[in-house]
Order: structure tokens, then sequence, then C-alpha cells
């Protein structure tokens, strides 16, 4: 190893966060998205945290009894409660004088469906907690079946593909726009395969006093049959396409998007998805259904002002792009 390339990697230690709350070791399958997303959210908040994680994956495989992966103190909540169960965390704290941060932590089933009424009255309550949504699309923990934050068209098991349908019929539900119309002081969508700008939003998050929210898209090799070393590729190619926007809100309102430099086709993020593979098969309702899921990113595009008129270090090709292999591009 050359002079100048020991003084590059011992560079690069330097800039390691020192803190992870999630020790390795864990059983998460190769290439969980969420594994990563919560070990990225824990060297951002630093130790001084509580997590109230609601069933699924990330509950699961961090916790087989007796053992636990978590280096801060956790406790394990129903799938429907993790928001309650942080406000009351929260309350008792704050009864103590204590002033560290509760985090709320729940897959989307746990976020999007049957936690969405507890998740409401924190906010509307004004818990000082931030809630996170690991994002992968549907509830894998007990098999892959449909959620309502699913993607219109992908196959799952309570939506297969078939000769009636092609996959889930609905659209995904807008999980940021509700949690805006609840004037949140602070909300945000992240992605693993941009984690300095993952960490920026969980860093602006735990800084505001009173309910904030992040929803990070987390692929999950398992249910969206993709290689495990696909995973960054799939979760960039979400953002570069414009099916996931990652945007930033301050009470309702747009304060930050990520411009996408160049536009990829929707077929560049379906096409390595098992969940998607009907739709290159030949024949017209596949071709009308990918003419459906790009007009859905062109309008998150429109809509977000996302399209980018010039290169930018943060932008979707940008230096916080990682690439396969950890490799990023500036
Ligand atoms: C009231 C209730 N209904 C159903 C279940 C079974 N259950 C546990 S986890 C889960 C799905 C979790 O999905 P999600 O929140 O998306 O997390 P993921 O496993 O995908 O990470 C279900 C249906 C339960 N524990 N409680
Ligand atoms: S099933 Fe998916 S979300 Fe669950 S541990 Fe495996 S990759 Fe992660
Ligand atoms: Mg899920």
């Amino acid at each position: 190893m050359t002079e100048a390339q020991t003084v590059r990697i011992e560079h690069l230690r330097r800039r390691q966060p020192r803190f992870s709350g999630l020790a390795p070791g864990h059983r998460a399958c190769q290439g969980c998205g969420q594994a990563l997303a919560a070990r990225l959210v824990t060297e951002a908040t630093g130790p001084d945290v509580a997590v109230t994680n609601a069933t699924g994956c990330l509950e699961i495989f961090t916790t087989p009894w007796p053992e636990s992966s978590w280096r801060v103190p956790w406790l394990h909540s129903l799938f429907e409660n993790a928001a309650a169960v942080a406000s009351g965390v929260e309350a008792a704290w704050r009864m103590q004088g204590r002033e560290s941060k509760v985090l709320a932590f729940a897959g989307d089933g746990g976020t999007f469906d049957i936690g969405l009424q507890a998740l409401s009255g924190m906010v509307e309550r004004d818990h000082d907690v931030l809630f996170v949504c690991y994002d992968n699309e549907a509830y894998m923990n007990t098999g892959i079946q449909r959620s309502s934050s699913t993607p219109h068209a992908a196959a799952t098991t309570t939506s297969p593909a078939g000769s009636e349908r092609m996959g889930k019929r609905h659209l995904k539900k807008d999980i940021l726009g509700i949690i805006a119309a609840h004037n949140m002081p602070y909300a945000a969508t992240a992605s693993v395969a941009y984690p300095s700008d993952l960490r920026t939003k969980v860093r602006r998050a735990m800084a505001v006093k009173g309910p904030t929210f992040l929803q990070i898209y987390a692929p999950c090799p398992l249910g969206w049959a993709h290689g495990g070393e696909l995973s960054i590729e799939v979760a960039r190619l979400a953002v570069q396409t414009g099916i996931f926007p990652l945007i930033e809100m301050e009470r309702g309102r747009v304060i930050g998007v990520m411009p996408v430099r160049e536009q990829r086709p929707v077929t560049d993020f379906l096409r390595p998805q098992g969940r998607f593979a009907h739709l290159f098969e030949d024949h017209a309702r596949a071709r009308e259904e990918l003419a459906h899921l790009q007009a859905l990113a062109d309008h998150n595009i429109e809509r977000y002002g996302l399209a980018g008129e010039a290169p930018q270090r943060f932008d979707s090709e940008g230096a916080d792009t990682v690439h396969r292999g950890g490799v990023r591009r500036g």
C-alpha cells in the first residue's frame, strides 16, 4: 500500500461515526435496507436516546431472546403502538426533567396502516419524539403481504400478479402528505443510498423540539426479489427515476429537495426486481402499467420540482451517491 493510500484510509477512518446504536451480528438477511438504515439513524443520533420499536423485521432480527443488538435503551411495542409507547416514555422523562430524545421505529405497516392512529395522536399532542418509518413497502416479517405503502403493480403474496390483475391495484399512500397535514415541525424522506443526506436529516430532526418524522426507503431483497448486492443500486434508482423523491418539509411546506440530475426511465428501477417481473411480459396490460408507473414518476418530478438544472454536489448523482461496492462518485 502506498503512503498516499494509507493517508486516505486514515482520513476515512477519522470520518467514521464513533457510535452506532446497532451492533453487528444481528439476523437480518444479507443486503437488508432496514438494518443499514437503523445503523445510520443511530450513528446520527448518538447514544443519548431510547428506542421504542413496533413489531416487524427490525424488531425480530435484532432481539432474538436472550440476545439484543441494541446499544441504546430499547423497548418492544406492539405492531400498532410504537408512537403511543414513545409518547409515554417522553412524558415520563419530561416529568423527571430529562432532556433526551425518544425515537419510535416502525415498518411501513406499523406506520402507514395499523400504527397511523397512534402516530397521529403523538403528533397532535406535540410529543418530543422522532418517529422513523423503515419503508420496505410490505409486511415483510409475516411473509410479504401488501401494505398501503406497497407501490402500484408490485406483486406480493396478497397482491399476486396473474390473469386477473397486475400486482397491487392501488397506489402507494402519500404518508408525507398526511404527516404534513398535521402541521408537523419537521418531516423528511431519506434513502439508504444517500447516507450523508440521511444522517443530516436525522440530526435536523433531533434538533427540533417537538414531533418529527422520517420516512426511510429501505429495500428488502427477499420481498422485492433482487440480489442482496443490489439493495443500494435499487434504492438509488428509486430516487433517480423520480419514484421516491427525497424532500424535507417544515410545517407542511417543502423546504428542500434532492435534485435529480438526469431522470432515468422507471424500467431501470423496475427491471432488477422480481416483484415487477410481470410488467416485462409481452402484452398490452404490462405495457399500460409501465406507462402508468412512468407517469407517476414524472408527476413526482414535477410536483416537487426535482429536475436539476446543472450538476450539484448533493444531487442524485453527486458526492453522497453510493454505488455498488461502496464507491462514491463525486
Ligand atoms: C394487531 C396485530 N396484527 C398483526 C400482527 C402480525 N404482524 C407482526 S409484524 C407484521 C407486519 C410488519 O410489517 P411492517 O410494519 O411493514 O414491518 P416489516 O416486517 O416489513 O419490517 C404483522 C402483520 C401483530 N403483531 N399484531
Ligand atoms: S425480510 Fe427483508 S426487511 Fe426482513 S430482514 Fe430480510 S431483507 Fe430485511
Ligand atoms: Mg414493511
